[in-house]
């Protein structure tokens, strides 16, 4: 077909969709790209990309030079009548040193840059505020531990929210397998480490605010295999003016009405909901949180939070948008959309605490004893979306 066309003389309208295709492949970066490390949007992820950039210069401009010295040396030097033996440098004490010296020096000036960078990212900024970050299967829970200076624990899932241009320090931590928490515009890459605590500096542009909010939001993704439905584990971050996540973070804190506590309590006594979900205005006991060096534990924390669900753009590990319909499917048979359990219904009834073996949500529609039918589903679903605080 492609062949047909040149060799009737059009080979003009194939090039321009070549370069229309490259231009295209090499566009989908610009500006619309929210989870791009070449656009950053944060102190640490913009000191990332300019470190890495110096040194991809440096590594090209080497690549270059050597390419182009085997090339004159394969021509210069090839076997010609006359020149068999040219002449040997072996043992050139000059040479040797000059090879030996040049790429220590330039390793060691690279070293001092990145070694210095390690450590301005390693230590945690003064003031700054403070963020657990769990890796679960298959979603996020962030942990506002501490802000300005409050210790009043905000507990929510998939959608970070930070204040522009504050320093935020993030501890990484995983109660299950590893995952690797990465907002590639804001941010570097590090792993959530069951037994094992690591920690991120964030800190995102103060420029953003000239954005509109919609320009605010960046996309992320676990960068670590973590099971069958690794692929679906993203995330989100809104940076927030000040006033902004004041009034959200004072949202966060609230707690169900005793009204709708009561109204969603007929639904909790038969599928169990709080068992596995934090619900502010009916949590339970501790017993489900593994808690790490004395952070602050999460009173129920197999699912997200679903205090405040409705003040959230997204859910199911920011997979799904938050709309009527898409909540309702999930209520009704969640095992159908995540790759969890390879859509079969939960094999462990008894949900056992520190298992990784039973993961995800329940099919509600096979839940035994009383099957959830469509009906429910969408009014519970509709009830969630009822809680919206702002
Ligand atoms: C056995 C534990 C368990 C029970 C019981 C349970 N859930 Fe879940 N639920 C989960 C887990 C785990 C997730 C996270 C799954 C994921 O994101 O892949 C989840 C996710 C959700 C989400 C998405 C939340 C978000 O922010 O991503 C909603 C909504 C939800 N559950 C509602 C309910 C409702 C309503 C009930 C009761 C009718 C219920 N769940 C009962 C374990 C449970
Ligand atoms: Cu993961």
């Amino acid at each position: 077909m492609l062949q047909a066309k040149m060799r009737r003389g059009r080979p003009m309208k194939l090039k321009a969709l070549l370069v229309l295709g490259v231009v295209a492949a090499a566009g989908c970066g610009a500006s619309t790209n929210t989870q791009s490390t070449f656009e950053p949007h944060g102190k640490i992820a913009r000191d990332d990309k300019n470190i890495f950039m110096g040194f991809f210069w440096v590594a090209a401009v080497i690549g270059v030079l050597i390419c182009l010295a085997v090339v004159f040396a394969a021509i210069r030097f090839r076997e010609r009548p006359g020149n068999e033996n040219p002449k040997q440098i072996h043992g050139h004490t000059q040479l040797e040193i000059a090879w030996t010296i040049l790429p220590a020096l330039i390793l060691t000036v690279m070293g001092v840059f990145t070694v210095s960078m390690i450590w301005d990212q390693a230590a945690k900024p003064a003031g700054a505020m403070e963020i657990t970050v769990t890796g679960k299967q298959w979603w996020w829970q962030f942990q506002y531990t501490k802000v300005d200076g409050q210790t009043k624990q905000v507990v929510t899932a998939n959608e970070l929210h930070i204040p522009a241009g504050k320093p935020i320090w993030l501890t990484l931590k995983s109660d299950n397998v590893n995952h690797s928490f990465w907002i590639p515009a804001l941010a570097g890459k590090k792993d959530n480490i069951d037994g094992h605590l690591n920690n991120i500096q964030m800190i995102a542009d103060i420029d953003l605010l000239k954005q509109p909010e919609s320009k605010r939001w960046f996309d992320g993704q676990c960068a670590q295999y973590c099971g069958l439905s690794h692929a679906d584990m993203r995330v989100k971050a809104k940076v927030d003016t000040d006033d902004e996540f004041k009034t959200w973070y004072a949202s966060q804190l609230t707690s169900w009405t005793s009204d709708a506590v009561a109204k969603f309590k007929k639904w909790d006594d038969i599928y169990t909901c709080s068992s596995c979900h934090y619900i502010q205005g009916l949590a339970k006991d501790n017993t489900d949180a593994k808690v790490q060096s004395g952070e602050a534990p999460v009173p129920i924390n197999r699912g997200p939070n679903l205090t405040h669900l409705a003040d959230r753009t997204s859910f199911a590990g920011a997979k799904y948008a938050l709309t009527l319909d898409n909540l309702t499917q999930w209520i009704y048979d969640a095992q159908a959309h995540s790759a969890g359990e390879f859509g079969k219904p939960m094999e462990c009834p008894n949900y056992q605490k520190d298992k990784v073996l039973c993961v995800g949500m329940p099919a509600f529609k096979d839940w035994p004893g009383h099957k959830m039918t469509m009906a429910e589903a969408k009014e519970i679903a509709q009830f969630l979306l009822d809680q919206k605080s702002t």
